[in-house]
């Protein structure tokens, strides 16, 4: 499937009834018909996930990898089956390499402190970029305070895009990871990590990939990406929240020590010296989110049943009508506006603050997040305390882009800001 699914209908595009596939959207907030624009926070969810996670708890319940009783085998099969399609979904070579997490943050911090700590040295360099989620500069800067490497950063240029001839000045031989994020949660932006994967290998440095604003918008093929870890979150995937997934190769997953300690996750213990089961139970200590990880196994089974093909055209096209019609607005900026872009729109708005445009779009029943969205550096790059960022899902409709447009007018009259357009 590759066709766009929306069709022109005069001057319309009439969007498939994925819409109708969400329970939560049929309700009203604040009276008004709810237009969910934060997706980049968090997905709603399908009635398919909903009626999985309730299937779970109704009926197949029990810990795994313990019990020789048949509920805990069946969940554990459950369990496992969702680590098969994680693989597939993601075309990993294996599904030893599929880790589960509670998130995108968790999966950073095991490869921070398991990897990070055991392979850097002094001298290091761990290289970053500027358009980094604070969960991808923290855990590294715990670390370096710990090991002596040192954090350098890819700048980012003024329409928003990484500046690849730093990029390159900035790779060495002391280069030992580059951790970067493939699609900017605060402006949208979709990083050329294909282009700049191989660079990092040839000076031999390790590649973690943050996914958590890509999987659900494109289609990510971690073997042909080659990087060494990649990590995302279920939630922002349409799947449950406390559940995501670290994908790492199986050679350095294995050469990893375990980071949290405790059942599941041992071959043998003693007072004297435990060991450790092989990846990826060494890294799975206590009892997992089962129901989570059940439920990101049908929420993926929901994306590829409509195709990430699809869902990508799809998005494209309404992201571009929602850019066309804010910039309309007098007085209306997009942050990285001429930077590809996935599902995101980050912008500001001459005479009223961000936070002021959420609250007010909010009695709208327009829900969108402000601020500087886990991504202070960057608002310290572009001089802002923040932006009003509206983040598409596959649901998103050309009436929802309306009621923004309209809601952001409002705003203006509210301020008494006509705009300096
Ligand atoms: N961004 C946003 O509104 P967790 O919280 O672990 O599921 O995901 C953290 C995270 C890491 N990297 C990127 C690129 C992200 O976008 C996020 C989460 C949300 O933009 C909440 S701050």
């Amino acid at each position: 499937m590759n066709a766009p699914s929306a069709q022109m209908v005069g001057n319309k595009f009439v969007t498939p009834n994925w819409h109708s596939d969400f329970p939560i959207l049929k309700q009203k907030v604040r009276g008004r018909r709810l237009v969910y624009l934060d997706n980049g926070a968090t997905t709603q969810k399908p009635l398919c996930v909903i009626e999985n996670q309730n299937a779970y708890y109704s009926e197949h319940n029990a810990n795994i990898h313990r019990g020789v009783h048949w509920l805990s085998q069946y969940a554990t099969d459950l369990y496992d089956a969702s680590r098969d399609c994680v693989q597939k979904f993601i075309n990993a070579k294996s599904s030893d390499e599929i880790v589960f997490t509670s998130g995108t943050t968790q999966s950073i911090n095991l490869v921070a402190y398991s990897w990070g700590l055991n392979n850097l040295k002094k001298g290091d360099e761990i290289l970053l970029t500027g358009m980094e989620h604070h969960s991808n500069i923290v855990p590294w800067q715990l670390i370096a305070k710990k090991t002596g490497a040192l954090i350098k950063v890819v700048p980012v240029t003024d329409d928003g895009q990484l500046d690849l001839d730093e990029y390159k000045k900035l790779l060495s031989d002391r280069t030992a990871i580059v951790a970067m994020v493939h699609v900017s949660n605060a402006i949208g932006t979709v990083n050329p990590i294909e282009k700049m994967i191989p660079m990092a290998r040839a000076v031999g440095a390790t590649v973690l990939i943050d996914g958590a604003q890509a999987v659900a918008h494109m289609n990510v093929d971690v073997q042909h990406l080659d990087c060494d870890f990649y990590v995302f979150s279920g939630h922002k995937l349409y799947g449950p929240t406390g559940v995501g997934v670290l994908y790492g190769k199986h050679n350095i997953l294995d050469s990893m020590p375990p980071w949290l300690g405790g059942g599941d996750m041992i071959h043998t213990v003693s007072f004297e010296e435990s060991t450790y089961a092989p990846v990826p139970q060494r890294f799975e200590a206590g009892t997992p989110n089962i129901a989570g990880v059940t439920g990101l196994k049908a929420a993926i089974n929901y994306v590829n049943t409509i195709g990430l093909d699809v869902i990508q055209a799809y998005e494209e096209e309404l992201l571009t009508y929602a850019n066309n019609e804010l910039l309309s607005i007098p007085g209306l900026k997009i942050i990285a506006e001429a930077a590809p872009r996935a599902g995101i729109i980050s912008f500001v708005m001459d005479g009223i603050h961000p936070h002021d445009l959420g609250t007010i779009l909010d009695t709208d029943g327009v829900a969108i997040r402000a601020g500087h969205h886990c991504a202070m550096p960057l608002m310290t790059r572009f001089g802002i305390p923040g932006t009003a960022r509206a983040s598409l899902a596959l649901y998103n409709t050309q009436d929802d882009v309306i009621a923004l447009v309209n809601s952001l007018r409002k705003a203006q009259d509210l301020f008494g800001v006509t705009g300096s357009k």
